[in-house]
């Protein structure tokens, strides 16, 4: 068996354990267990057929879901497959991704910071290197490594590193819609599958995206378990639970007179039992409700504020029409949930499920788009065909003044014919309990994601915390080492650049991960975190400094007090975006990112 043996089973008090410090000696020599056992087995069975066999690999993807949504990580969502997975596994809290959907799956797929692939933003071309809107030919996808490793290589749902078929970049089939930032998920025609092949026909009112996603899923797994001499990798992109939230009406139900409680009381509740679980320590304090991103657009909505408002300062029918985006924003997750529990089912009838390496996450915090009662985009039905360029299936951004439903319209949110709609700033800040702000940004609200990790044959620790810090970055070098595959210098004619990340391997034993630093930006809004200390700023606005393990959830600016931390982390930050072609905002030729770039 391929195992990964900690020393000790961690307690709780490992989550609040200080992150390894920037110039910690760690012991080059020494071969962590991942490595070792790999080369027992590598050497000693890579001829026999009763060999152990490398993992199988399932890497889920959820698209704009918040840190504490999900059961096992504090949240109210109804999740049970996702919490068993981390009963029987790992459940990392400080794992990071990039803010926001093109940066973090180009940083995921590539092991590589975002600008060096060309993703620095969305799919708009700006003619900088940073910028370009796609994946370039520098990087190599985890797709590419490990076909050269003899993977299998599938992927189901959402792509969205450049208007390119993911069939292209080392995957071997594709199922989803690979232009666009997201889908109608009431609509087949948006989603296409590479190489063509026969597809599965769903009765009219029967097509919902999530279950197309984890019916290829299956079909694809199928297939990769016809050659069992060679292992396969498939990455399974919902597009659950990014906007326009729809869902079924059996879904949504239940949750409505949970969220009528409003957006205050469901913070208090998730704080506690983040509290409980260890995330934070208990004497964290629940920061204030976040600033709404765009007032302005709040102001259109006929409400003057600031900072998003107190649930009780809203009118009865504001509530209302507000509770239901939250309910079907909650459906969504809890039907990927079931999604992701078929396929868990498939591999256990299989018996592929222990030695099946499952990893999910969420690719950035949840999405405030712009103010607090949120929008309704004008939807076409049917919507043109995202194989082939109109990816989204609506007309125009969320820069637009939210619809007040009401009475009947109410039970017709989310469903076929309805507007495509945002829940907005408020609910998105309870999404992202404990921390602050939001998707976009780089406080811990934009880049903290739930990271569960389960994998029994390699892991022996189970229903256990890891507070090593982990980013997107990281999933290369970590799927390289246990896939077997060796990240290239060249490919196809190509100089690759070096990856960035660092295996979390150490980490599944509890041992150290250690790193010098690790850095962020997205319009603007940016971040380097070295150790317990994070530096942090709103675009155009100053720096912030703050200690992760006193204060994770960003109240206690040291800022001021530590001038020369400040000094020596931002000129780090400096040097990074030079070499990473990062470009500030005032930099940058092209405007905001208009429609294609609306998330
Ligand atoms: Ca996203």
């Amino acid at each position: 068996m391929v195992s990964v043996m900690a020393g000790k089973m961690p307690s709780r008090d490992a989550v609040t354990d200080p992150f390894l410090p920037l110039m910690c000696h760690f012991k080059q020599w020494t071969l962590h267990p991942v490595k070792f056992l790999l080369a027992i087995f590598l050497c000693a069975f890579s001829a026999e057929a009763a060999a152990p066999k490398r993992p199988n690999i399932l890497l889920i993807v959820a698209d704009d879901v918040g840190f504490s949504d999900i059961g096992c990580y504090g949240g109210e969502v109804h999740t049970p497959t996702l919490d068993a997975l981390a009963k029987d596994g790992l459940r990392f809290t400080q794992f990071y991704n990039g803010s926001r959907c093109c940066p973090s799956r180009a940083a995921l797929l590539t092991g590589l910071y975002a600008h060096q692939t060309g993703l620095g933003d969305m799919t708009a071309d700006e003619h900088l290197p940073g910028y370009r809107g796609r994946i370039g030919a520098n990087c190599v996808t985890l797709a590419e490594v490990l076909k050269s490793a003899g993977y299998q290589t599938y992927i189901s749902g959402k792509w969205h590193v450049g208007n390119m078929v993911p069939t292209t970049r080392g995957f071997d089939r594709f199922y989803g819609f690979y232009t666009g930032y997201t889908t109608n998920s009431w609509n087949p025609n948006q989603m296409g599958l590479f190489p063509p092949g026969p597809m599965h026909s769903y009765p009219p009112g029967k097509f919902y995206a999530t279950d197309a996603i984890t019916d290829y899923a299956l079909d694809f797994i199928q297939q990769g378990r016809q050659d069992p001499a060679h292992p396969w990798f498939t990455y399974l992109a919902y597009q659950a639970a990014h906007f326009p939230l729809m869902a079924p009406k059996e879904d949504i139900a239940p949750y409505v007179a949970a969220y009528e409680q409003g957006w205050d009381k469901i913070r208090e509740a998730r704080i506690a039992r983040i509290k409980e679980l260890g995330i934070v320590s208990q004497a964290a304090t629940l920061p204030p409700r976040s600033l709404i991103p765009q007032p302005k657009l709040a102001a259109q909505d006929g409400l003057e504020a600031t900072d998003n408002p107190a649930w009780d300062s809203l009118a009865a029918d504001r509530r209302a029409d507000l509770a239901h985006r939250m309910a079907i924003y909650a459906a969504m997750i809890d039907h990927m949930d079931r999604g992701i529990g078929r396929i868990v089912d498939d591999l256990r009838a299989h018996q592929e499920f222990d030695n099946t390496l499952i990893i999910f996450l969420s690719d950035n915090g949840a999405c405030a788009e712009w103010a607090p009662y949120g929008f309704d985009l004008k939807m076409h039905y049917p919507a043109g065909d995202g194989t082939k360029g109109d990816g989204h299936g609506f007309d125009g951004d969320t820069h637009i003044p939210s619809v007040l439903h009401t009475d009947a319209a109410l039970e017709e949110m989310g469903q076929p014919g309805s507007s495509g709609i945002g829940y907005g700033s408020g609910w998105a800040n309870a999404c992202n309990t404990p921390f602050r702000m939001y998707k976009h940004y780089d406080h811990e609200g934009g880049i903290s994601a739930p990271f569960i990790v389960h994998w029994p044959a390699g892991i022996a620790d189970k229903g256990v915390f890891r507070a090593q810090v982990g980013h997107v970055i990281d999933l290369m070098p970590t799927l390289a080492e246990i896939g077997g595959a060796t990240y290239p210098t060249e490919f196809n004619g190509n100089h690759i650049l070096p990856m960035e990340g660092k295996s979390l391997t150490p980490a599944f034993a509890n041992q150290p991960v250690p790193r010098e630093a690790l850095y962020w930006e997205h319009e603007g809004n940016k971040a380097v975190r070295i150790g317990d200390l994070k530096l942090v700023a709103l675009s155009g606005h100053p720096w912030e400094l703050y200690d992760m393990a006193q204060d994770r959830v960003e109240l206690n600016d040291l800022a001021a007090s530590r001038p020369d931390d400040v000094k020596k982390m931002a000129a780090l930050w400096d040097t990074w975006a030079e070499r990473c072609n990062v470009l500030r905002p005032r930099d940058r030729k092209a405007p905001h990112p208009g429609k294609d770039g609306a998330d």
